[in-house]
């Protein structure tokens, strides 16, 4: 990280359906007819792409946050409160004075979450991903929401790999972590399928092999930014420096995502 706030792109992901803990809870909270996003934070808006699923703490509280007359955003209050900084919620000014200002209509933790279904945008998986646990999401960045794009991110492969081997013991249905992974970006040292190749030739084992892990993420990240070229969507054949901005444009443009400074 350098010097100043990171900027992430927000990416908005609507729940379709709860998972059922979470239904009883939000049931006379959150009108019907309101819609509500997990808002994760990516510096890669060129993957969304491949999103598999969509991760959360699952000993991280989260809010369910009233972003305006009929959103709703779920997020760590600490990100709530850098949103508010940020003029994303409609009936709190632009310089909040204390946190009493943000009260979340509905908090839990990650886990109660687990299993509810979410639209992501962009993803080839159009009848939607699922929400899951991530052990290695830091409360203290982003918005503690992290999305699951397994091609590029080696944390995302090394994670759903585990998340399908022990499914149970997740208390998950195993084609949850399962779905399809597609090449998005192809790159000269490490071909179309980043994270795995990474993963795999440096014997990465488990999502806690953290410092192997921090490793392989520089290395995919710096690939894919320098040299990667995109295989799929609107600015398929070009650079990934190039296509970068422009998939987040557009997201922003759609209403999908919206900047987010942490
Ligand atoms: B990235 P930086 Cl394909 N805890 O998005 C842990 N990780 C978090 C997080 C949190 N609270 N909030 C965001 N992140 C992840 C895509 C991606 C990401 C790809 C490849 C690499 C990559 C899909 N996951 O990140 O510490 C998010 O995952 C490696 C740079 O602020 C976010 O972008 O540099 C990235 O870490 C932000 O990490």
């Amino acid at each position: 990280e350098g010097i100043g706030p990171t900027e992430y792109t927000a990416l908005k992901l609507q729940v379709k359906e709860w998972a059922p803990e979470v239904a009883k809870s939000v049931e006379d909270k959150i009108p019907k007819d309101a819609t509500v996003y997990f808002v994760p934070a990516t510096l890669r808006p060129e993957t969304m792409y491949g999103q598999t699923c969509c991760f959360v703490g699952p000993k991280i509280k989260y809010g369910i946050f009233k972003v305006s007359e009929s959103e709703y955003f779920i997020c760590t209050k600490r990100a709530a409160w850098n949103m508010a900084f940020q003029g994303k919620f409609f009936d709190v000014d632009n310089f909040p004075r204390d946190q009493s200002e943000l009260q979340p209509v509905v908090e839990l933790s990650g886990s109660a979450f687990v299993g509810t279904l979410v639209k992501a945008p962009l993803s080839v998986h159009t009848e939607g991903v699922r929400i899951l646990p991530m052990d290695s999401v830091l409360a203290t960045k982003g918005t503690g929401v992290v999305t699951c794009v397994p091609s590029d991110s080696p944390d995302d492969y090394a994670t759903i790999r585990d998340l399908a081997k022990k499914a149970d013991f997740y208390g998950i249905k195993k084609e949850w972590a399962e779905l399809e992974i597609l090449p998005l970006i192809e790159t000269p040292s490490y071909g179309n399928m980043t994270a795995k190749y990474l993963v795999d030739t440096m014997k990465i084992n488990s999502p806690k092999d953290a410092a192997q892990l921090a490793q392989a993420k520089d290395l995919a990240y710096s690939e894919g930014f320098y040299k990667g070229k995109m295989l799929v969507g609107e600015f398929k054949g070009q650079p990934v420096q190039e296509a970068k901005d422009r998939v987040r444009q557009s997201l922003i443009d759609s209403g999908d995502a919206f900047p987010f400074a942490d």
